[in-house]
């Protein structure tokens, strides 16, 4: 079982994103993907209006809750605090962390996307708890704006200067995923490779074993 409360345990995100899943809901690629071994649920929709986000977001608490498999909002701190999520994770254009991190309190996880190692020293600072690198590879999920990819180095970069698990985010699949971790990444945060699988739990499994070291 998944310690809730050390993200430097966590090795497989799985970050939802309906455009990309087929016709799957939220709420099915979760139960997937927490079948095949996902260590956490990032609920993350740009798309939806505010009810209907919350109305996610409540079934995704509940399957969590049960699963005791974190669950983290993604950007929608007023979302993550309505339904008692464990945590939020916010980008450099999102509500600021030292703000997120005030409003949360210390009990919740923080999650802050960063590309530099002046970016990650200030995440820390204002309270993050990991961070999200990347993109590292080519993206692949829906959002247009995740710039050029970084390469494993940038990793490498913010590992040297950084305590803090590092996340590593973009492109990741069965085929990259070691590389992410020898680069020094404590996890990878997924969207296409599971949620548009055929099979999410399996690809969530395969995932999972690689980033463990356990399996190719
Ligand atoms: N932030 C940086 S890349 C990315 C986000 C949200 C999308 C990653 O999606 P995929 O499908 O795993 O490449
Ligand atoms: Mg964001």
């Amino acid at each position: 079982m998944t310690d809730r409360i050390s993200p430097g345990l966590w090795r497989l995100h799985v970050l939802t994103d309906r455009k990309a899943s087929r016709g799957r809901s939220h709420l099915q690629v979760a139960q997937a993907a927490i079948a095949g071994g996902a260590d956490v649920i990032q609920l993350r929709d740009k798309d939806a209006s505010s009810g209907g986000l919350y109305r996610e977001a409540l079934q995704l608490r509940t399957l969590t809750r049960e699963a005791k498999v974190p669950f983290i909002v993604n950007d929608r701190l007023d979302i993550a605090l309505a339904v008692d999520a464990d945590g939020v994770h916010v980008g450099q254009s999102d509500l600021p962390a030292s703000v997120a991190r005030k409003i949360l309190g210390p009990g919740k996880i923080l999650g802050v996307s960063v590309v530099t190692v002046e970016e990650a020293l200030r995440a820390e600072k204002d309270g993050a708890d990991y961070l999200g690198v990347g993109p590292v590879f080519e993206a692949r999920g829906t959002k247009p704006d995740t710039g050029e990819p970084m390469g494993v180095d940038c990793i490498t970069r913010i590992r040297r200067h950084c305590r803090l698990p590092i996340v590593a985010i973009g492109g990741i699949n069965a085929d990259n995923a070691r590389k992410v971790r020898d680069a020094g990444a404590d996890a990878a945060a997924v969207i296409s490779a599971i949620v548009s699988a055929d099979d999410i739990e399996q690809a969530a499994s395969r995932l999972k074993r690689i980033l463990e070291g356990t399996g190719q």
